[in-house]
C-alpha cells in the first residue's frame, strides 16, 4: 500500500525528473536556433555607427529589464553611509580595512548593507578596486576576527543563522593578500544584506522594504532578486564616489555563478563600473539560453523562481521566443572590457555557451573601434584570450580559483593600463 508520504516523495520524484529529463549535455541535440542581431534595431534598421549603437543599447537594455531581471531602481532618497571601523594594520601592516554600512532606514537597522573593504597600504593615490557580492558573509571571505558574522539569514546554515564556525570558509575564493599587493582594493558584500535567497526571501529584504503602496508582491516586470542583488553593487558604488582611497573610474564588479549573473546585471544596468567580469555565470548569466545546454531557463525558474522577474517565466521551453538572448547582456558591457570566465568541469553552466555569448558580442565591440574578443574559436583550457573581452575556460570545476584572479588582475592591469 501507498502511505500518503510516499505518495508525496513519488511526485516530487516525477515532477523532478520531468525536469531534470531535459536537461542535455550533446552538443549534437542542440536545438536549432538563430541568435538575435544586436546591431539591427527592433524597426529591423542595421546599427552602423556609435550613435546608433546607443540607440540600440536602450532597446536592448528595456528587454533586459521588461523580460528578465526586472525594473531597475535608482538610488533612493534616503541613505545614510556609515563608516564603523578602519584599521591601518590589516592583512599584517599591508592593508587599511575599512568597515562601511549603509543604512536605507531612518529608524531601523535593516536593510543595510555592510561593505568590507581592504585597500593596500603602499598607495600613491585612489586605487583601483574590485568589489563583488559573497554568498555566506563578509567573515567567510577571511579570516580576520575584526571582520563581524552577519546575523542575516543564510543558506545551508542550522536554522539559517551564520556562526563563527563559518569564519574563512570562502577564503580560497577572495585572495585578498594577492590582490593588495597587485596594487588593488577589494571590496564585498553579502548579497543577504540585499534579499535572502530564498523564494520568500523579498519580504525581507530591499524589494520588500520598498514595494509600493497597494502592491502585495512584486509585480512581473518589477525588480527581481537578482536585481536587488545588483542594486546593493550600484549603492556601493555611490559609496565608493566618497572614499578618496577608491579610483572609482576603475572599479571592476565581479561575481561568481548566481553572483555572476548579478555582476553582468550590475555592470549592465550601471556604467559606472569600468569592467565587468563574470565567473562561471552560466543560465541567465553569460550561457546563451537557446543552446538549452546544461541548465535551463524551464529549470533555473523552477529551481529560483525569485532570481528573475515573473515575466522571465515565458520563455520555459521557450527561449526562442525571447526578444533577446545573453550575447546581448555581455554587449550591454561595450565598450568596456568584459571578462567571462568558465571551467571545464562546469558543464551545467554551458561553458562552450558562455564562450559563444562572449564572441556574440564582439561585433557591437568592434563597430565600437575595440578589438573585441579575438578568438576565433572556443580557446583551449587553460589558455586565456584577453581582449577588449575576455575568456578563459580553466581546469577544474565551478569555483573562483586563484587562476581566475591572476586573469582578472592581468587583464585589469591591461585595461586600467596599470
Ligand atoms: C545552481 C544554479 C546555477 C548557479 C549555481 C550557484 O544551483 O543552478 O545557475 O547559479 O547554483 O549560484 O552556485
Amino acid at each position: 500500500m501507498i502511505t500518503s508520504r510516499s505518495t508525496i516523495v513519488l511526485s516530487n520524484l516525477i515532477l523532478v525528473s520531468c525536469v531534470f529529463a531535459q536537461t542535455n549535455y550533446d552538443e549534437t541535440k542542440i536545438p536549432k536556433y538563430t541568435l538575435p542581431n544586436p546591431l539591427v534595431m527592433n524597426d529591423g534598421s542595421k546599427v552602423t555607427s556609435v550613435e546608433q549603437w546607443r540607440s540600440r543599447r536602450a532597446e536592448i537594455f528595456a528587454m533586459f529589464e521588461t523580460h528578465m531581471f526586472g525594473k531597475i531602481r535608482q538610488r533612493p532618497n534616503f541613505m545614510h553611509i556609515k563608516v564603523t571601523d578602519t584599521d591601518k594594520k590589516a592583512l599584517g601592516g599591508k592593508a587599511t580595512r575599512k568597515q562601511v554600512s549603509i543604512f536605507f532606514a531612518k529608524d531601523k537597522q535593516r536593510p543595510r548593507i555592510d561593505i568590507l573593504i581592504y585597500i593596500p597600504n603602499s598607495r600613491k593615490g585612489p586605487v583601483p578596486t574590485f568589489v563583488g557580492n559573497n554568498f555566506s558573509g563578509n567573515h567567510a571571505t577571511i579570516h580576520d576576527k575584526k571582520v563581524a558574522v552577519t546575523d542575516q539569514w543564510m543558506r545551508k546554515a542550522k536554522d539559517n543563522k551564520a556562526t563563527e564556525s563559518g569564519r574563512g570558509k570562502a577564503s580560497g575564493r577572495w585572495p585578498f593578500e594577492k590582490i593588495i599587493a597587485r596594487g588593488y582594493a577589494c571590496a564585498t558584500v553579502y548579497c543577504g544584506d540585499l534579499e535572502p535567497d530564498h523564494k520568500e526571501g523579498w519580504k525581507d529584504g530591499v524589494r520588500g522594504f520598498y514595494l509600493e503602496k497597494g502592491k502585495t508582491k512584486p509585480g512581473p516586470v518589477d525588480w527581481s532578486c537578482i536585481g536587488a542583488w545588483a542594486w546593493g553593487m550600484h549603492r556601493v558604488m555611490d559609496y565608493f564616489e566618497t572614499d578618496d582611497d577608491i579610483d572609482h573610474k576603475r572599479v571592476a564588479i565581479m561575481g561568481h555563478s548566481r553572483l555572476g549573473k548579478t555582476s553582468l546585471w550590475g555592470g549592465a544596468s550601471d556604467e559606472r563600473f569600468a569592467l565587468v567580469i563574470s565567473n562561471n555565470s552560466g543560465c541567465g548569466g553569460a550561457a546563451l539560453s537557446r543552446r538549452a545546454f546544461g541548465e535551463t531557463v524551464k529549470r533555473i525558474n523552477t529551481s529560483f523562481p525569485h532570481w528573475f522577474c515573473d515575466n522571465y517565466k515565458k520563455f520555459n521551453d521557450n527561449e526562442g521566443a525571447a526578444p533577446f538572448d545573453q550575447h546581448m547582456l555581455i554587449a550591454l558591457m561595450a565598450p568596456r572590457p568584459v571578462y567571462v570566465a568558465s571551467a571545464e568541469k562546469d558543464r551545467w553552466a554551458d561553458p562552450h555557451g558562455e564562450f559563444l555569448s562572449a564572441k556574440g558580442a564582439d561585433p557591437v565591440y568592434r563597430l565600437l573601434g575595440t578589438e573585441g574578443l579575438p578568438a576565433k574559436k572556443m580557446p583551449k583550457i587553460d589558455k586565456p584570450v584577453h581582449g577588449r573581452i575576455g575568456y578563459h575556460i580553466r581546469t577544474g570545476k565551478h569555483d573562483v580559483t586563484e587562476y581566475d584572479w591572476t586573469n582578472y588582475m592581468d587583464f585589469a592591469d591591461k585595461h586600467f593600463k596599470r
